[in-house]
């Protein structure tokens, strides 16, 4: 995968555009994400451990906004159970590309099945594990129970979702400290002033997070009968939800 620096907001930007996920991103993705999501690392590491305990025989496992496909690869290393698909679902063209030319080529025996579309219109069935990591937060808020409406629908009963999202605060003055020290974590990965105050502008009309209370009521809304709360640094938050 590309060891490329995101240095993408770097200089400044006489307009910015909205934050998309395109050939630029995608090409520095792995850097990106882990210098600014607080906690990503071992994120991965810990779905691949559940992945092992929830996957069924025979059932599918959905990484469902994917990019390049760090998760699938995590549980793919882990899973032993026999007769797995794991389904690798994204919208932008950029990561599915590069995530499937990564995936094609190792050699494992879980098969893997990359797909480019959106999964608030995924069709889901027979999963006994799916993967939302810092999806959500990307799909419109009128769609959110929707989607996890329609996971649960195609979940088999002891499922499980990971459902992990940058959150926001009701108490402002909680919200505006956790935000603060993420961009001190942010800072101390190397990003500069101008870049977290571009990057901020570029995604605040694209990523809109939610208070965790809003989720866990979203997840037993969605019909999942129990919800945990499993990992927080910062405004970034894991949760478990199983069926
Ligand atoms: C990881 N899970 O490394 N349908 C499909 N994909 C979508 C949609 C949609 N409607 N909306 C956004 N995406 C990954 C990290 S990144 C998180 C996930 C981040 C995709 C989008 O194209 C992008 O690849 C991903 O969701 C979000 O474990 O960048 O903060």
């Amino acid at each position: 995968m590309s060891q490329e620096t995101d240095n993408i907001y770097a200089q400044p930007h006489a307009t910015l555009n909205d934050f998309q996920f395109d050939d630029q991103v995608a090409n520095v993705f792995p850097d990106m994400i882990k210098r600014s999501v607080p906690g990503y690392s071992h994120i991965i590491g810990v779905i691949g451990i559940l992945a092992e305990q929830y996957a069924q025989p025979n059932s599918r496992i959905y990484d469902l906004g994917c990019s390049l496909g760090a998760a699938t690869v995590a549980m793919r290393h882990r899973i032993h159970a026999p007769g797995i698909k794991i389904i690798a679902v994204d919208s932008s063209p950029a990561m599915i590309e590069r995530s499937a030319n990564y995936l094609d080529n190792e050699d494992l025996p879980i098969a893997v099945e990359t797909l480019c579309g959106d999964i608030t219109e995924l069709p889901l069935h027979n999963c006994s594990f799916a993967v939302l990591n810092f999806t959500l937060q990307f799909i419109p808020l009128e769609k959110r129970l929707q989607t996890l409406t329609n996971i649960f629908g195609g979940m088999l009963p002891g499922g499980a979702l990971i459902l992990s999202e940058k959150l926001s605060f009701q108490d402002r003055q909680q919200d505006a400290l956790l935000t603060q020290h993420h961009h001190d974590f942010k800072r101390a990965n190397g990003y500069s002033d101008l870049e977290i105050s571009q990057k901020r502008q570029a995604i605040e009309r694209v990523l809109l997070p939610e208070t965790a209370e809003q989720h866990i009521e979203r997840l037993c809304q969605a019909g999942f009968t129990q919800v945990s709360q499993w990992f927080q640094s910062f405004n970034f938050a894991s949760f478990i939800a199983i069926k």
